[in-house]
């Protein structure tokens, strides 16, 4: 790797302290708005808005720089059907004979079961790739590092970028994922890692009451 050219910090922006309170404060109440949905409208969105929630996510931090991630938007209705009838079948398997019963009862407050509707409903999905190394020109790997805390941190962002646009995301894990390279000719050696429904929520959609933890139950200071 050649060393590249070192330039002056300009984008970063120091802000009085008065204001570093307000604009935290209002990222939170921005956030704690956020909430996953799974009844999602058909009502078309933006590409556009979509391209640009992925700009943010694929600025991400990543080992090295390398950006081990590829995400593929699918709107195509047929994919999504293909999608949809793959994880169904996938979904089917976990529910009535993989999770263990531990697991299904950690889950009953979320209301889910094999059908994922959804997944032919909403405008796009956004399928999340994490790639464990890349093909040089000359056919050699240049390996990857911290692929998944990589990927998970674009992931952040990405849902992030969705809820500040104002769409829902879904975050969706059919287990096993390797489908998704087939119907949708990903290389081996990406692999997927997670499903990103989006879109507009159903006008009649509904949420668990699940709370979230207390800082104090999740923070130490030392
Ligand atoms: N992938 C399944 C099960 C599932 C697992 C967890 I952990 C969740 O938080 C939610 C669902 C499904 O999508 O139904």
């Amino acid at each position: 790797m050649q060393k590249p050219e070192w330039t002056k910090l300009e984008s970063y922006v120091r802000y009085p302290e008065s204001t570093m309170e307000v604009r935290s404060e209002d990222f939170c109440a921005e956030m704690l708005r956020r909430r996953t949905v799974r009844q999602f409208s058909s009502e078309p969105v933006s590409r556009s808005v979509i391209e640009n929630c992925l700009r943010a996510a694929a600025s991400a931090p990543s080992g090295a720089n390398l950006q081990p991630w590829h995400f593929v938007v699918v709107g195509d209705p047929e994919t999504r059907k293909q999608i949809r009838n793959a994880a169904e079948k996938e979904e089917h398997e976990f529910y009535h004979h993989r999770a263990s019963p531990e697991w299904l009862e950690a889950l009953a407050p979320l209301g889910t079961d094999e059908h994922k509707p959804y997944l032919e409903r909403a405008p796009f999905l956004i399928v999340i790739f994490s790639r464990s190394y890349t093909l040089r020109a000359d056919g050699t790997r240049l390996k990857h590092y911290y692929v998944n805390e990589s990927v998970g941190i674009a992931t952040g962002i990405l849902i992030t970028a969705i809820h500040h646009a104002g769409l829902v995301s879904l975050t969706h894990t059919p287990s096993p994922m390797g489908f998704l390279n087939r119907i949708l000719g990903r290389p081996k050696e990406e692999r997927p890692y997670l499903i990103l429904v989006t879109g507009y929520p159903e006008k009649t959609a509904v949420i668990p009451n699940i709370p979230k933890k207390t800082l104090d139950e999740v923070v130490t200071f030392v």
